[in-house]
This record gives C-alpha cells, sequence and structure tokens, in this order.
C-alpha cells in the first residue's frame, strides 16, 4: 500500500428520500469511516468523499407520497442525513449534494464530453407507458417478476434480489407502480452507453488483475461479464434530475447512476482546487465503498464511463459489503423495520460508539448478517463494560489510589511483563493487516484483544493484594496498565472515536499518531492523569424490551396493513336482523373441552336461562381469563354437539387482523339478559 501518494475514499451517496438507519452504517458508512480514521492517523493524504443522491424515481415517488415537491423532500433529508453522520462521527471531509448547481454542470459537462466524442449511441425504443398517468415508466415507476430469479418486485432498472441490472422492458407481467395499470409501450429517444465496447478492457481490469477483490464482488462482477455486457440508457423520460445537455432532449433528464457517481468528483471539485490529482494521478488510490447492490454501478459502468472519458484513475478496490437484517427480517424502510439513527440517539444519548460497536463486530462482510437488540446488549455488558470499560476503570483508579494519579516508575520486569508487553506490537500489526484488507470485524477483535490483555494481566497481577508488602511491584504493574490503557486510546480511535477522546481526556495526552503506538513507552513517568469515569454503562434489560416492544407494533402494524379486510356481505332485510336475539351474559365457570387446542366449556347466564356454550376461543384466553367476564351471546342460535357437548348458543368475537380473537364487551357492566341491537 506504501507506493501509493494518497487515498481517495468514497462513501456511496444516500438517497435523500428517507432517514439513514443502521444497515447504512454497518453497510458502508462505518466500514468507510474507520478505513479513512485509520488512514487520517497515521498521516496518510486522505480525503473522504461523500454526499446526498437527490436525483432519480426513490425521490419523485417519495415527493409523491408526501404531497410534495422533490426539491422539499431532498432539503429535508439531506438535512437529517447529514446530521446523523455528524453524530455518529462519520467524519468526510465534505458531505455535498447532487441537486447543486455545481454537480448539474459537472454532470452535464461530462456528458456533453462523451456526446461530443461521439461515445453514445442514440435510440428510438418503444419503452412502457402508463396511459393514466401520462408518463413514461423509468425504474423504480415500473415493478414486474425478474426473468432472472423470479422475484415479483423487481424494479424496472435493477432486482434488488439478485442484484441483477434490468430494463423495464426485461420483466414479466410490468405494473406501473403510478397507476397499478398495465403498461403501454410507446416511443421515446434516448441515449445509450454502449458497454459491450468496454467488455474486454474490464474482464482484463477486474478479472485478471484484480483478483484480490472481495469474493462477493468479484463473483458479480464474473456473472456480469460472462452473460455479455449489453448498451445501457443514461437518459430517462423524467422531470426531476440533470436535463439532458443536448438539443432535442426537453423533458429528458440524465439516468440517476450516470449522473451519482460523478458526485464524487463534484464533491472533490468543491472541497479542493487541487481536486484532479486526487482524480487524475495514477499514484492516488481510490476506493469505493458501497453496499452490494451497488456493485455493478461502481464495477462496471461508472468504470466504463471513466474509461470513456479517458483521463481519470479507476478505484483500485471497491470492499462491497452484503446486507444487514434487523432480528431476522430485511430492513425496509417502507415497512418502518429499521432502527433509525436518529431514534437510536433519542433512546440512547452518548451511546454512538457502543452502536458502532456492535454493527462492525457484525458487520455483514462475506454474507447477510442480523442486528438483534439481545446481541446489542450482550456485546455492550460482556465486551465493552466487563472487558475494556473494566480495564481502564481500574488501572485509573488504582493509579490515583497509591499514586496520586501519577504514572509510577517501571522497576524490573518479570517474564509475565515482558510476555505481556511483546503482545502489544503484534496485536498492532494484525489491526492493521486485517483493515488493510477491509476485514473490520477481525480488526476490531484485535483490538479489543488488547483491552483482553490488559484486562487479564490486571487480574493475575492482583495489585491490590500487594501494595502493602510490595509497592514497587505495583509500580510497574500499573506503568504497565496505563501504558497499554494509551495504548488504546490510539488504536480505538478508528472504531470507538468518541470513546477514544474521552479516554485521551482521561489520559490527560494529545492524539498521539498511530505509529507512536504499539509500545509501552506513550507515557512518561510522572505524568498526571485525570480522575476516571465509567467509558460504558450496562444496559439493563428494560431498554432492550422496550425496543423489542417498539418492534413488535411496528410488526403488527404492517400485517394490518397487509391484510386485506373481507368485502361487505350481501344485503339483508330488518327482518333478518331482527331474527338475531343477541343478549349480554355473564360466563359462570369455564373449562378446556379434553383433547383439543381451540375449545373451551362454559357455563354462561344469559339472564334468561343457565346454559353450556363450546367456544373456539382457547388459543386466546384460559379458562381463569373468561370466568366473570360479561359477554355478547346469541341466544337463538340452534343448538349444535360440538366434541360430545351440545353448545346452546354462540358468543360474539372480533377477529383482529392476525387472526387472534377478542371478546366484544359492553364498556360498562349491564344487566345480564339485556338485549343486544
Ligand atoms: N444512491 C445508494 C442506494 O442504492 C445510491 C448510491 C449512489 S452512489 C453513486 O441506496
Ligand atoms: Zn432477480
Amino acid at each position: 500500500m506504501n507506493a501509493y501518494k494518497r487515498y481517495l475514499i468514497t462513501s456511496a451517496l444516500p438517497y435523500a428520500n428517507g432517514p439513514i438507519h443502521i444497515g447504512h452504517l454497518a453497510g458502508v458508512y462505518v466500514p468507510s469511516n474507520i478505513y479513512t480514521r485509520y488512514l487520517r492517523l497515521k498521516g496518510v493524504d486522505v480525503i473522504s468523499i461523500c454526499g446526498s443522491d437527490e436525483h432519480g424515481v426513490p425521490i419523485t415517488i417519495k415527493a409523491r407520497q408526501e404531497g410534495v415537491s422533490p426539491q422539499d423532500i431532498v432539503d429535508k433529508y439531506h438535512a437529517i442525513i447529514k446530521k446523523s453522520f455528524e453524530d455518529f462521527g462519520i467524519t468526510f471531509d465534505i458531505y455535498s449534494r447532487t441537486s447543486s448547481k455545481a454537480h448539474h454542470e459537472n454532470s452535464a459537462e461530462f456528458f456533453r464530453n462523451l456526446y461530443d466524442k461521439g461515445l453514445f449511441i442514440e435510440k428510438t425504443t418503444e419503452q412502457y407507458y402508463d396511459p393514466e398517468a401520462n408518463q413514461f415508466l423509468a425504474d423504480r415507476y415500473i415493478t414486474g417478476t425478474c426473468p432472472h430469479c423470479n422475484n415479483e418486485k423487481a424494479y424496472g432498472d435493477q432486482c434488488e434480489k439478485c442484484g441483477t441490472s434490468l430494463n423495464a422492458t426485461d420483466l414479466i407481467n410490468p405494473k406501473s407502480t403510478l397507476s397499478g395499470a398495465k403498461p403501454i409501450r410507446k416511443s421515446t429517444k434516448h441515449w445509450f452507453l454502449p458497454l459491450e465496447r468496454y467488455q474486454s478492457f474490464l474482464e482484463k481490469w477486474i478479472l485478471e488483475e484484480h483478483k484480490e477483490w472481495k469474493t462477493n464482488v468479484y463473483g458479480q462482477c464474473k456473472s456480469w461479464l460472462d452473460q455479455g455486457l449489453q448498451p445501457r440508457a443514461v437518459s430517462r423520460d423524467l422531470n426531476w434530475g440533470v436535463p439532458v445537455p443536448v438539443e432535442g432532449a426537453e423533458g429528458k433528464v440524465l439516468y440517476v447512476w450516470f449522473d451519482a457517481p460523478l458526485g464524487y468528483i463534484t464533491a472533490t471539485k468543491e472541497l479542493t482546487p487541487d481536486w484532479e490529482k486526487y482524480w487524475k494521478d495514477p499514484e492516488t488510490r481510490m476506493i469505493h465503498f458501497i453496499g452490494k447492490d451497488n456493485i455493478v454501478f461502481h464495477c462496471i459502468v461508472f468504470p466504463s464511463m471513466l474509461k470513456a472519458e479517458g483521463s481519470y484513475i479507476l478505484p483500485d478496490n471497491v470492499p462491497a459489503n452484503e446486507f444487514l437484517n434487523l432480528e431476522g427480517n430485511k430492513i425496509s424502510t417502507s415497512n418502518n423495520w429499521a432502527v433509525w439513527l436518529h431514534e437510536y440517539l433519542e433512546d440512547f444519548p452518548g451511546k454512538q460508539d457502543v452502536l458502532r460497536y456492535v454493527l462492525t463486530a457484525n458487520m455483514p462482510e462475506t454474507k447477510d448478517n442480523d442486528f438483534t437488540w439481545k446481541d446489542f446488549q450482550a456485546r455492550n455488558n460482556n465486551e465493552l463494560v466487563a472487558i475494556l470499560g473494566n480495564f481502564v476503570n481500574r488501572a485509573l483508579v488504582l493509579t490515583h489510589k497509591y499514586f496520586e494519579g501519577k504514572l509510577p516508575e517501571m522497576g524490573p520486569l518479570t517474564d509475565y511483563d515482558k510476555s505481556t508487553i511483546e503482545e502489544l506490537p503484534k496485536l498492532k500489526a494484525s489491526i492493521e493487516k486485517n483493515l488493510e484488507s477491509f476485514r473490520f470485524r477481525d480488526a476490531l477483535r484485535e483490538m479489543m484483544n488488547i483491552a483482553r490483555l490488559g484486562n487479564k494481566y490486571l487480574a493475575d497481577s492482583e495489585p491490590w493484594k500487594i501494595y502493602k508488602t510490595n509497592p514497587h511491584r505495583v509500580a510497574t504493574i500499573l506503568n504497565v496498565s496505563l501504558q497499554i490503557c494509551a495504548n488504546i486510546a490510539i488504536l480505538a480511535e478508528p472504531f470507538l472515536p468518541f470513546t477514544s477522546e474521552k479516554l485521551r481526556r482521561m489520559l490527560s495526552t494529545s492524539a498521539a499518531g498511530w505509529t507512536k503506538s504499539g509500545n509501552i513507552n506513550l507515557l512518561p513517568v510522572g505524568h498526571q492523569i485525570e480522575k476516571a469515569e465509567l467509558l460504558f454503562e450496562k444496559i439493563e434489560d428494560d431498554v432492550v424490551e422496550s425496543q423489542l416492544a417498539k418492534l413488535k407494533s411496528t410488526k403488527m402494524e404492517n400485517q394490518a396493513k397487509a391484510k386485506p379486510i373481507e368485502p361487505q356481505k350481501g344485503t339483508i332485510t330488518f327482518d333478518d336482523f331482527t331474527k338475531m336475539d343477541i343478549r349480554i351474559s355473564t360466563v359462570l365457570a369455564a373449562e378446556r373441552v379434553p383433547k383439543t387446542k381451540k375449545l373451551l366449556k362454559l357455563e354462561i347466564d344469559t339472564g334468561i336461562d343457565k346454559r353450556t356454550i363450546v367456544s373456539g376461543i382457547a388459543e386466546f384466553f384460559k379458562p381463569e381469563d373468561v370466568v366473570g367476564r360479561q359477554v355478547c351471546v346469541l341466544v337463538n342460535l340452534e343448538p349444535r354437539k360440538i366434541r360430545g357437548v351440545l353448545s346452546h348458543g354462540m358468543i360474539l368475537m372480533a377477529k383482529n387482523s392476525d387472526d387472534s380473537l377478542r371478546f366484544v364487551e359492553p364498556n360498562e357492566a349491564v344487566d345480564s339478559g339485556s338485549s343486544v341491537n
């Protein structure tokens, strides 16, 4: 890696159509931030670029749903997203946006450049059109069945299930998402980037020269290339986006996946007049951090665009992650199945590093992974509190207790001291090796192994037991322990920046660079440390349970929305209605009907008489839950034998959307025998 002079780190531009959730963080922004912080600490020339993706159908769909303009939507979410990144220590050198004038100019100029060189194909083709909404159906305005994996909810430009990039005309049973109508075909002119012209270049560049790319990334690229690349439309019939900068292109804008990656270039231009050295000097190493659904655009389409232009460098690596699920289900913005960062901060103020830690420890690096609140609690309590927090706290508190908070002098070292100290440079080297190969989970584990090492060292050495008899030995133990703390303050910074800062404050030490760490000489003898504060707090069961309850109610709302309401039954006459004799009754006794799952046998006081009714409610109510309850009973229903018991009537129940049952009961006590009509 030392052959490079500087680094350009890009992170996928989030669509400004909603806030940011844990899936975004784990997939893209935590890894890119860890990597960038690591390089910055090493003193490398690095810039980290991001911004909001403000064009495309995701934005216009959201605007339509909320009844506001696309500009209103992107203004709102750009601000929310930007703040979330700042709150979580995701520090970009610039967080830009693609609806800016600078970006419109930059992307129009890039298009025009390729256009003038004759690198596009201009074609009039038939595209899907919604005759009810009077609109062409680009990208997410159309859904249908994916011809590759049969996913019924594939979009017009991509199937999110199998990752394949599609043309709307590939979809089976296409449907307009605007009106639900079956689309018709209508001809329209567009500009296509002939990707097939770059096929052999891409094969050599990726398949031969970048065998080191992650298997998931390399594999997707290979399967794309094996299928053979096709021309890809880079314009759309939409009124939101960068207008196509040529004559006769009214009502047409650049395809969002044409302009969005150029946003990386716009942002760099906005950041520094020296932007060209980051984009055009082969001694710059460019890395794209993205999620797996963006692989084709960053490894095939954007490199083809850059290659076509000719003067830009290409990414040296694209360490895409897989997806993070939440409690076993796919994270979904539209179903509100997510942990939103702004909500997390309300519930867990000041605990950004806990989330960063858990998301890194579970990062979906090679396969999809699951976030669960139980795991969140366990990792906080058993790892951050019990290992890292505990070690640092004991080392600092004991130094105050025995040496007035001044770093004591190191005496002769035992073999155990020496073997502990020797671990430090090894662990540091292992963190580096893992970070440089984008193995963030392993890097984090090795960082925690330093805290484990310190924790074990203190526990084994038991300075609190020997102070009276051997204070010099205690001085050595605490010197070694505090030096380990100082190492943690540096080596944890990429992962846990807030904790690192707090620890540095407590140790009264500035942010010494990465290169100085890995040894035991970070703090001088006599160095005064500050008061010890706790780095982490235990998370109790009720806190986690309330998060789970929140998700459960989301799930119920979604089920209710998903379940079609039964249509109304045929009309009846008033006479039909008055034939039903419904009475308020009281349950006197209840027992299960033996050998059945669903049936309770109830003794009922109907006011008219006392009788037996068999009711299919045992899955939802225990006998003791129903005794004494007032219920509505259809008393003149023809008696019926159910499992050998004669049932005289029927209790009225309401069936909830999840098929669970509730009693229909008077809201205040009513005399038994009162009629209901
Ligand atoms: N806006 C992210 C997404 O697919 C997409 C990335 C653009 S990066 C140039 O959600
Ligand atoms: Zn598919």
